[in-house]
């Protein structure tokens, strides 16, 4: 979804980062759609909703698996009604049989759930309650897929600080390289400086990873990644960074 003007009023934790600036911040979701675009994936782009600030997070919205979709019920108030206005648009995807939802008192956003295989690890956060946990794992395992809780103590949602990039390659950062659920996997630890870049996405064997953080970019490359730079400043001035800006299946 297009950021609107009041992308400037979006909720952030981190003021003295200053506004985002809305004209930079549309020519880098330029940016971000043609780099999706070169990864080989169709776009499909939203409308701007002024009367949500925070809309072009459309990761919160919905939770899509190779099964179904599930619509969420995010957490913080002023988002909520932006997962009723992405409906239509799943529906477009997939029948009434493959759409599920999280119902009150169960809030859930996407930003917590992260994709491994057919197992979602869902954070536990100020977003994300037991309720709605205790509701996605129900669905997950109802479509033969799994998930587990992760409760998470400083970080807004789980793929602010943890992402997986395919090949038992994670990207690990703060609270995240410690946590028994992770030692299994190829973890990649991010510098504390650096810790905003955790959060790049894996699409069809490109990593995208966020302008500006050269020891992630150069940890990814090692990796033996092909890799795309997204210049995403004006979107992290509200927390938000490249998993969030889409919905990707
Ligand atoms: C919020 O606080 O909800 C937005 N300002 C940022 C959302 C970022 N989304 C995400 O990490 N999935």
């Amino acid at each position: 979804r297009r950021p609107g003007k009041s992308l400037c009023d979006g909720i952030t934790s981190a003021p003295e980062l200053g506004k985002p600036i809305y004209e930079k911040a549309i020519k880098q979701h330029d940016a971000y759609i043609e780099a999706l675009k070169q990864c080989g994936v169709d776009v499909t782009v939203l409308p701007a909703m002024e009367e949500y600030p925070d809309s072009c997070f459309v990761e919160d919205t919905a939770v899509i698996t190779r099964c179904g979709a599930i619509i969420d019920n995010p957490g913080a108030g002023t988002r909520n009604g932006e997962a009723k206005e992405m409906e239509p648009t799943i529906r477009q995807f997939f029948d009434d049989d493959h759409i599920a939802h999280i119902t009150a008192p169960g809030t859930l956003e996407g930003g917590d759930v992260m994709m491994v295989g057919d197992h979602f690890y869902v954070g536990r956060s100020a977003r994300t309650n037991e309720e709605g946990i205790r509701q996605f794992i129900e669905i997950l395992e109802g479509w033969g897929l799994s998930g587990s809780e992760v409760p998470l103590e400083y970080v807004l949602h789980l793929k602010t600080g943890v992402n997986y990039l395919e090949d038992n390659n994670m990207l690990v950062s703060g609270e995240f390289k410690t946590k028994p659920d992770f030692e299994k996997y190829n973890k990649v630890e991010i510098p504390e400086d650096e810790a905003y870049a955790a959060n790049c996405i894996w699409v069809n064997g490109t990593v995208i990873v966020p302008e500006g953080y050269p020891t992630v970019l150069k940890a990814v490359q090692d990796l033996g990644y092909k890799t795309l730079v997204v210049d995403t400043s004006e979107y992290r001035k509200v927390d938000g960074g490249l998993s969030c800006l889409s919905l990707r299946f």
